[in-house]
């Protein structure tokens, strides 16, 4: 098979397709905690086969899943394909179908109409069951154990009302519901929107449907104890863009922003949301969002400018990486106050990207984040590795909310690193009391390693460092599952 020559199938971008189960790897060195029990699930995007039209970019790739498992200090590895609608479709024939990201308009007259999700995104354990995820379709079921698909198109046996399902779920940790959302709900671009809540035995409790001002990537949001956040960020499309065959998203930042704040408890619907603005800016992933009464805040890493040059400027003007620099940034509206506007505040000087928290205290008031961070003052020896801007991901931050402090660990002038998941300590309550979990990109030895970290003192590095047996491409998300999770 040949690949394109182009820098989204090169270098680290390679396309992998290792498939594999590794029951014991080499610990080369610290030591991994023996009382860690559990599954750190994680996907990266791994194009199956050459794009139809000569290049093509991360996002569009097929989702493989990675299996790290923890018991009695050993560590075992598994990985596999999800076996969407699209992979099989695709196998079965032995080339591509699918055209361009988020364009049916560009895909063989074979597959018109059917579910083009790729599963790349998101990976989370709920009820026993494992979620992979990507936001322009349906979850797809797999085995938690085996990694085997089970259902391709996974409705929660018919409750779901949407077309699409969100990629980034939340676990309300008091009652350990998800809440989760859907976006062009009722087909490609629409403004339609659902959020629901479901049960750890997969009911669907709660879809409440309501419109977003602009069509827009929907990427992630925030829950709070009492609302669920909403950012609204010009990432957006009509179908002449569509048509064109232009990348599916353009950046406009001749629109404004929005927030928009659902109450989540009693019975609200979407008639008590309310938008506040502010001027155009950037943001995706959100860290956290807690209330105080009826004061809301949304910790988010924000940039000036757009971050994802694949998704150009609508009016073509050239992307800006200085503008792309995020900073984790607090974002604060009170739904009982006279101001529509969005008041911010910048918490770090940080820049950085792929924010977590320890996910006991989602939804509430919570101290510490973890970020992927670019260390400019850091020599690179290298290229390839860098984040979706462009941007090479060298440090590992945690952050305190509280003090404005950070803790930090440089992973050296080869590597990269992808995004850091937070690690319960068996048996803790309280906040940071655990472990950091994350992939090191070995990009001089085009090879992995994966590093675990005590959450509270990174710089001291990694307690542990796990060596992997072949390259594992760059990633997306992941969660961490107890191993007593699955048993239930
Ligand atoms: C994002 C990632 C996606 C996608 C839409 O990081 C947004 C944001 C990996 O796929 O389809
Ligand atoms: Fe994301």
């Amino acid at each position: 098979m040949k690949f394109p020559n182009t820098p989204s199938f090169t270098g680290f971008f390679a396309p992998s397709g290792v498939e594999a189960d590794v029951k014991h790897l080499p610990v080369v060195q610290g030591e991994v905690p023996a009382d860690l029990a559990g599954s750190f699930y994680r996907v990266h995007p791994d194009p199956q086969f050459p794009p139809l039209y000569g290049d093509d970019i991360w996002f569009n790739g097929d989702g493989m899943v990675s299996r790290f498992s923890f018991r009695d200090g050993n560590v075992r590895l598994q990985q596999k394909w999800v076996r969407t609608p699209k992979f099989n479709m695709e196998r079965a024939v032995g080339h591509a179908l699918f055209g361009a990201y988020r364009n049916p308009l560009t895909d063989s007259e074979e597959v018109k109409g059917e579910i083009r999700g790729t599963a790349n995104t998101n990976v989370i354990a709920f009820g026993g069951k494992l979620l992979a995820l990507k936001e322009d379709s349906p979850p797809v079921l797999m085995d938690p154990d085996t990694l085997e698909t089970i259902e391709a198109v996974y409705t929660f046996n018919g409750q779901l009302i949407s077309e699409t399902f969100t990629a980034h779920p939340k676990i309300d940790p008091k009652t350990g519901n998800m809440l989760a959302f859907s976006y062009a709900a009722k087909g490609l671009l629409t403004r339609d929107m659902v959020f629901y809540e479901i049960t750890p035995e997969h009911e669907i409790i709660k879809a409440i449907e309501f419109q977003i001002p602009y069509y827009c990537m929907m990427h992630d949001w925030g829950i709070t104890e009492d609302y669920a956040v909403f950012h609204v960020v010009p990432s957006t499309s009509d179908w002449e863009r569509l048509e064109k065959r232009l990348p599916h998203f353009g950046f406009d930042k001749r629109k404004p922003i929005h927030l928009g704040v659902l109450p989540r408890t009693g019975n609200a619907t979407a008639e008590d949301i309310r938008w506040f603005s502010a001027p155009n800016c950037f943001a995706s992933h959100v860290m956290n969002a807690h209330n105080v009464g009826t004061t809301v805040h949304f910790d988010t890493p924000m940039a000036e400018g757009n971050m994802f040059p694949f998704f150009p400027d609508y009016e073509g003007a050239p992307f800006e990486p200085l503008k792309a620099q995020s900073r984790i940034t607090r974002w604060t509206v009170d739904m009982l106050g006279n101001s529509d506007e969005i008041k911010m505040e910048r918490k770090t000087e940080l820049v950085g990207e792929f924010p977590r928290i320890d996910d006991r205290f989602a939804g509430f008031k919570n101290r510490y984040g973890w970020l992927l961070s670019q260390d400019m003052t850091k020599p690179v020896d290298l290229p390839g590795g860098r984040s979706a801007a462009g941007m090479m991901m060298n440090t590992i931050a945690r952050i305190d909310l509280e003090t404005g402090e950070s803790d930090s660990w440089w992973v050296g002038s080869v590597s990269s690193m992808q995004e850091p998941c937070f690690i319960p300590r068996p048996g803790s309550t309280e906040e940071g009391d655990g472990y950091i979990v994350m992939l090191e990109n070995r990009l001089a030895e085009m090879g992995s390693r994966l590093l675990l970290f005590a959450a509270m003192n990174l710089a001291q590095g990694p307690i542990a460092t796990i060596q992997l047996p072949f390259r594992i491409r760059s990633g997306l998300h992941g969660n961490w599952t107890p191993e007593t999770a699955l048993a239930a």
